[in-house]
């Protein structure tokens, strides 16, 4: 006889162990199982990465035996959905009553207490296989086949897609393991941008290309080892076209998910000097052939080939920026980054304006370093797609390092500097992942 009772369960994963099955066999002997399938934006706000797209995750899990139906959950609260399906019960693993979900946990019940449903939880499995196995998966979740699509599923699933500069392993773990929680909502970002500006300034040097192309290559490695999520390297001005060719093809192997390039050429000084120093932008029609010329050598529709325009960098105005982006889409770029130096996003907001009544679908990137003020919800709702902070961690690190240095200079002693501005030995120590 059909059990009449109703069981809600969600799930994150596409991967689906032991431990999954067990609780779902538990759960089925409540009730009829309906299974909650979150979406990508769900997932990736608590800095997860599903391998498989949502219609794949919904197959898999239509295909269990004891899940009688299968709805998308597309908010990491449960509110709309419980009001909706009033399950007479949600099961879950224990492993949230104390961590980042633990505020999701206390509203679950509250919304059940409201009609009378009930949470059931059970004991979290972890056992060696299981802890083998999530270490597998992550290891596997930064593979480049695995890194690179990335990007893209992300500028389909998300309003906007949040990029923080890394320029080192350290950045790069806190590009991609900081969550925080607004709301009702978990925040983390989407991945990184590994900037020009940032390398160069790490190694002591100035941001005109000196840094060469084998060493941002591993500044990029030396991210990768430690993390997981997509990146978008600054490529500068790409170079000699005759290069550009053999480099595009080692970033795209290596599991990149981006390249930015810039409409300048000679001597590349760094665009938030604007005309303040001589820099020179390229014709349109050479930098239309290296685009060109890069695509060509692509070999996976996963990889974003994206032309940066500096033609509000050197105040040649609007039209010329529409003009570049026009040539440079249609020679084949896969997006546009606007670039501005203004203290307001006007600029960049009219661009987006006219750019999207042409190319809707075309992804769009700013850089909001000098209109900082702006918000991602404003950068969206203006068309745009893509938000990288360039250069902050960067910018945030280097006042401390200062201070500390001062400190123990002034002190003839490590201690008030070791108060002030160090994390404890413990704390630095417990970042580094587990190998
Ligand atoms: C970088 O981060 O290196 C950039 C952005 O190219 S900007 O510094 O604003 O030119
Ligand atoms: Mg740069």
């Amino acid at each position: 006889m059909k059990n009449k009772k109703t069981v809600y369960m969600s799930f994150a994963t596409d991967i689906i162990n032991s431990g999954h099955l067990n609780i779902i066999e538990k759960a089925s002997e409540l009730g009829d199982i309906i299974a909650g399938i979150q979406t990508d934006e769900v997932i990736a706000q608590n800095n997860r990465f599903p391998l498989v797209d949502i219609e794949e995750r919904i197959r898999i899990f239509s295909s269990i035996k004891n899940i009688s139906k299968v709805v998308v959950q597309d908010t990491l609260s449960y509110k709309k959905i419980l009001n909706e399906l009033k399950p007479d019960y949600v099961v879950h693993g224990d492993d949230w009553v104390n961590n980042e979900l633990s505020f999701i946990r206390e509203e679950v019940i509250k919304i059940l207490s409201e009609y009378g449903g009930k949470l059931v939880e059970f004991p979290y499995t972890y056992n060696n296989t299981l802890t083998q196995l999530n270490h597998k998966l992550k290891i596997q979740s930064g593979l480049p086949e695995v890194r690179r699509p990335k990007l893209k599923r992300l500028l389909k699933s998300k309003d906007i897609v949040s990029i923080i500069e890394a320029h080192s392993g350290l950045s790069g773990l806190i590009a991609e393991n900081t969550v925080v929680r607004v709301d009702e909502k978990l925040k983390s970002f989407d991945g990184m941008w590994v900037s020009s500006l940032c390398d160069s300034t790490m190694k002591g040097k100035p941001d005109i290309e000196l840094v060469d192309f084998t060493s941002r290559i591993s500044t990029i490695d030396e991210i990768m080892d430690v993390t997981t999520k997509p990146i978008i390297l600054d490529g500068d001005t790409g170079g000699l076209i005759e290069h550009f060719v053999y480099n595009i093809k080692t970033i795209e192997r290596i599991g990149v998910s981006a390249v930015i390039i810039e409409d300048k050429k000679g001597l590349k000084k760094n665009s938030l000097f604007g005309t303040d120093v001589s820099q020179q932008q390229d014709s349109i029609e050479n930098f239309s052939a290296k685009i060109s010329a890069g695509k060509r050598v692509l070999i996976s529709d996963d990889f974003m080939l994206i032309a940066r325009i500096e033609s509000l960098i050197l105040e040649i105005g609007l039209e010329d920026a529409l003009k570049r982006a026009n040539a440079y889409v249609n020679a084949g770029a896969d997006g546009i980054m606007i670039h501005s130096r203004k203290k307001e996003p006007d600029q960049v907001f009219e661009f987006a304006k006219e750019f999207k009544k042409e190319f809707p679908d075309i992804p769009l990137a700013v850089v909001p370093t000098t209109y900082c003020q702006v918000t991602e919800k404003e950068l969206a709702d203006h068309g745009i797609n893509i938000v990288i902070y360039a250069n902050h961690l960067i910018r945030s690190a280097y006042p401390a390092m200062l201070n500390s240095a001062k400190s123990i200079l002034s002190n003839g002693s490590a201690v008030e500097a070791s108060k002030k501005y160090c994390v404890s030995i413990k704390d630095i120590l417990g970042i580094l992942p587990n190998r």
